[in-house]
């Protein structure tokens, strides 16, 4: 595409300028047609500034999602490798379980600047403004349905690891896989099989990072937090999409590799609350105890009056004290 080689040349000498007759006679286009791309660029997001006599020069790529500059960022050999970027989505996880079901491939990320119908657990609403990263991951790991949830474990650890890469910030994981900062949410992640596991092995896993909007455009009930209300200032989200992948790839091959102790103890070295005194919830029942840790599986596990018992995520929810 027309539009892509001019951001090669462009990207091949950043700061510098290229003139529009060369970049013309290397792409065998008319120079109107380059300068008609470069507008559409612009718009895009893109920073490029032109000049009569020198010609176009790129400052500065979108912070917003955009296709050419998350595959330019991807380090992953298998996560990211097919992208489908769409402005809106009802769901990114709905998109890519039907990408599943049409035989889409271990690796396969679908992304969308907005969700109208974002998803959380237990089919709750996860609101889902212009600006934040929703992402999904289709895998198709060399593990058992068994191990499936160990993924979920897998996909806070990538986040919290990136977001401290990146940002030198650092989240903790409140069990299950809630992202928090100062007590807020920040981040959720919600893994889905497809079919038969044990047939096909699809896992969707979906990662929601409230990025660059405003807390108030959530709403108020929520316990929640921004990176920008953290940071000031507006992050790249094709970077933190790629930074997520890469770290994500690892832990997937680590698993692969049966490496579920390492899982277990970086998991935890990320957790809030532990060792605290905590209140689960079991629908209307309360059960009070202190959080000892999770077990291989990613059960919680909790020191009670009654001695330590293990609660899975699906059927509880943890609240501090
Ligand atoms: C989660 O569920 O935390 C998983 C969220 C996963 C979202 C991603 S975005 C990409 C992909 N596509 C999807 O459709 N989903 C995934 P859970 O632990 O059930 O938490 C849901 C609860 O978090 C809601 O009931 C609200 O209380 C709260 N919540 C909703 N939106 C939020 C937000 N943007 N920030 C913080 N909290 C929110």
């Amino acid at each position: 595409m027309l539009r892509q080689d001019i951001l090669q040349l462009l990207a091949a000498c950043p700061g510098n300028y290229i003139s529009g007759e060369i970049m013309s006679q290397q792409l065998n286009v008319t120079r109107a047609a380059v300068w008609k791309q470069i507008q559409v660029l612009k718009k895009e997001g893109f920073e490029i500034v032109g000049q009569t006599k020198k010609g176009y020069c790129l400052l500065q790529t979108p912070f917003s999602l955009n296709e050419w500059v998350l595959k330019r960022a991807l380090t992953t050999t298998s996560l990211g490798h097919r992208i489908n970027l769409e402005d809106e989505l009802e769901s990114t996880n709905v998109r890519a379980k039907e990408l599943a079901r049409q035989g889409s491939i271990h690796g396969q990320v679908v992304l969308a600047r907005r969700q109208k119908s974002g998803r959380g657990r237990l089919q709750r609403l996860w609101e889902s403004p212009r600006g934040g990263l929703w992402l999904s991951v289709v895998l198709q790991p060399n593990l058992s349905l068994a191990d499936a949830s160990k993924l979920t474990l897998a996909a806070s650890v990538a986040v919290v690891d990136a977001v401290e890469e990146l940002f030198s910030l650092r989240l903790g994981i409140k069990w299950p896989n809630d992202l928090m900062f100062n007590g807020l949410k920040i981040a959720g992640i919600l893994g889905e099989v497809v079919g038969e596991w044990n047939a096909v092995q699809t896992l969707i896993l979906g990662i929601g990072i409230n990025a660059n909007f405003p807390r108030k455009q959530l709403s108020p009930l929520l316990n929640a937090t921004t990176l920008l209300e953290i940071l000031k200032v507006d992050v790249d989200l094709n970077i933190l999409a790629a930074t997520i992948l890469k770290h994500l790839e690892k832990q997937v091959i680590s698993l692969e590799g049966k490496a579920f102790e390492e899982l277990r103890v970086c998991w935890l070295e990320r957790a809030v609350s532990l060792g605290e005194e905590v209140r689960i919830l079991r629908g209307e029942q309360v059960i009070q105890g202190v959080f000892k840790g999770i077990t291989i599986d990613g059960a919680l596990l909790l020191e009670t009056e009654d001695g330590e018992k293990s609660f899975s995520a699906g059927e509880v929810q943890l609240r501090p004290t």
